[in-house]
């Protein structure tokens, strides 16, 4: 069965985000994934990181403004040397952390910009991003918001974010697919990792449409995550979902999945 990453920025709300870190080793997670580390005190991540046993195993790119509802900026000319400092931020976090996924949000069109500026300007900062994280043998990753939630999001679709990964062309940066995302967008999940699971890197899970656990919505998880198996997935699967109650309730979907693996 897949490795499971608790997604800090969604569960264990109840508590401040340094006990997120000690609450998921206590729910039994090997893992650990959230999207900024870049506000934090990187000493005390990695001392419960530790203490608790856990990876870290993935974070995002700094996305800008998210209060003001940047998601991104890597398609903005004017943002270059922004962007660049960030992945310099980022690939020392990692180093820090040990964390081997990096992953870029590649932000909303930028109103009024060309189409095909915006677009040689998210290929230039990919393939920046890709050669830093290469260097430092960390996998870069790209993934589909869709833009039902997100309007305007730049890569929204399974088939976009793989065009641009090929663009791009560098053999470390892949694609992350969040299952709630695709189902959103386009649903299509079981054949799309039986096309995709090669470049498929990380994977995250929430149902469909509220983001809540698995068992809320209509995504069929009970077959969807045996498939990863299956298919041999070696990566994570991050629960990046909203609990529509209380975290530890919202885990018993897992329990009754993998009895072995979750602390009672
Ligand atoms: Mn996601």
């Amino acid at each position: 069965m897949p490795r499971y990453s608790a997604n800090l920025s969604f569960l264990f709300g109840e508590l401040t985000f340094l006990e997120r870190i000690d609450a998921a080793a206590q729910s039994g997670f090997r893992g650990v994934e959230y999207a900024s580390p870049y506000e934090h005190d990187l000493a005390e991540i990695t001392r419960r990181l530790r203490a608790g046993g856990l990876e870290q195993v993935l974070f995002n790119l700094p996305m800008g403004d998210a209060a003001a509802g940047e998601r991104g900026y890597a398609s903005d000319p004017s943002r270059i040397d922004e962007f660049r400092r960030g992945v310099g931020a980022a690939l020392a976090i990692a180093r820090e952390l040990n964390c081997a996924r990096i992953n870029c949000l590649t932000g909303i069109a930028v109103a009024g910009l060309d189409p095909a500026l915006a677009r040689e300007t998210l290929v230039r900062n990919l393939h920046y991003a890709a050669r830093g994280c290469a260097e430092a043998g960390i996998t870069l990753l790209v993934e589909p918001l869709n833009r039902i939630d997100t309007p305007g999001f730049l890569i929204g679709t399974t088939a976009e974010a793989l065009a641009l990964i090929d663009e791009v062309g560098a053999p470390n940066l892949k694609l992350q697919y969040d299952c709630y995302h695709a189902q959103r967008s386009e649903g299509n999940i079981l054949a799309t990792l039986h096309a995709q699971i090669g470049r498929i890197a990380h994977v995250q899970i929430a149902d469909s449409p509220k983001r809540n656990e698995p068992g809320t919505g209509e995504l069929a998880y009970e077959r969807i995550l045996p498939e990863l198996d299956a298919l041999g997935y070696e990566g994570w699967v991050g629960l990046e979902y909203k609990p529509s109650r209380s975290t530890l309730d919202s885990l018993s979907w897992l329990d009754a999945l993998r009895p072995h693996e979750v602390a009672s």
